[in-house]
């Protein structure tokens, strides 16, 4: 049977806001958590994914979690290794001592953030290229995704890792052109990573139909995932604003773009 009752954990955030939105139109009852209260949501769970007490009690019963909560910046290590890798495996290890089915992980592109862009007729980037993290932040969802493939072989707990472009309601910048996934594709693909039967530990690539498209989209699609939205008309106006990409520019040639030389800008 479909999930029904789901965890959203990072739910005062920017994604988990445009979720919180999105997802009851599928039918989903929504538990919050986060480590900020939700304006509005007086029911939503205050907590550090440090408090396994208060996670094991967020997790009880629900019949699949989509787990947004972390750090979503390059930060000084210990600190993502607190919230995002700490943090990813207790509530992992929540889920199991529950008997929770499935995960849906936020993973990022930046966890593949150094592979280098296509340009001209190279091949889209497969959801299986090596993994080449950009950032701490991106070497901690590379860790995320490593664990949810241990938890599925060691515990048949399943995941879908959704390694997201740039969930935005528009886009911002001429790379974001290419990874963009408009808050209603994004809640397409996380209805169908929540619905998708047996995916086991499935990687799959979170992005719009983009015209400019750097990464395929292959996996996803597998699940259900049918995209609607394209990029494709802010592009003018953004490469006006900004210019088109400079191949000799760092910063341009990865999927990571910025990031790849981003210092910790995590403001808190
Ligand atoms: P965000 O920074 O707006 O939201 C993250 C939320 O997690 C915040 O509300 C924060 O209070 C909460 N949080 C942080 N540490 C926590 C902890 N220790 N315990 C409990 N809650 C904690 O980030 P955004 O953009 O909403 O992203 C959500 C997730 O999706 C993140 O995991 C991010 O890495 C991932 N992601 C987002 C992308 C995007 O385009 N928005 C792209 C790629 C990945
Ligand atoms: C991410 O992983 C970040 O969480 C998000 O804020 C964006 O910066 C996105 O990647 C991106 O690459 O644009």
């Amino acid at each position: 049977p479909a999930p029904r009752t789901v965890l959203l954990t990072g739910a005062a955030g920017g994604l988990g806001t445009l979720m919180r939105d999105l997802l009851p139109e599928y039918g989903y009852r929504l538990r919050l958590l986060d480590l900020r209260p939700i304006d509005g949501e007086p029911d939503a769970i205050v907590a550090d994914l440090a408090d396994k007490e208060a996670l094991r009690e967020a997790v009880r019963g629900v019949d699949a979690i989509i787990h947004l909560a972390g750090i979503s910046l390059e930060a000084p290590f210990e600190k993502i290794l607190k919230a995002n890798i700490e943090g990813t495996y207790n509530l992992y290890e929540a889920a199991r001592e529950e008997g929770v089915a499935r995960i849906v992980f936020a993973s990022s592109n930046h966890a593949v953030g150094f592979t280098p862009r296509p340009q001209g007729d190279d091949p889209l980037i497969p959801v299986d290229t090596p993994r080449r993290p950009d950032t701490f932040y991106g070497l901690s969802k590379s860790f995320g995704e490593d664990l949810a493939q241990f938890y599925w072989d060691k515990y048949g707990l399943e995941t879908v890792s959704v390694r997201i472009g740039s969930c935005f309601p528009e886009p911002t910048s001429v790379r974001m052109l290419s990874v963009w996934m408009s808050p209603g594709d994004g809640a397409r693909l996380l209805h169908a990573a929540l619905t998708a039967e047996d995916v086991g530990h499935t990687v799959v690539h979170g992005s719009s139909a983009n015209t400019r498209l750097w990464w395929d989209l292959t996996s996803a699609r597998a699940l259900g995932y049918a995209p609607q939205d394209d990029s494709e008309p802010y592009a003018e106006k953004l490469i006006a604003e900004q210019g088109d990409l400079d191949p000799t520019n760092e910063a341009h040639a990865y999927l990571g773009g910025h990031f790849v030389n981003d210092p910790p800008i995590w403001p808190y």
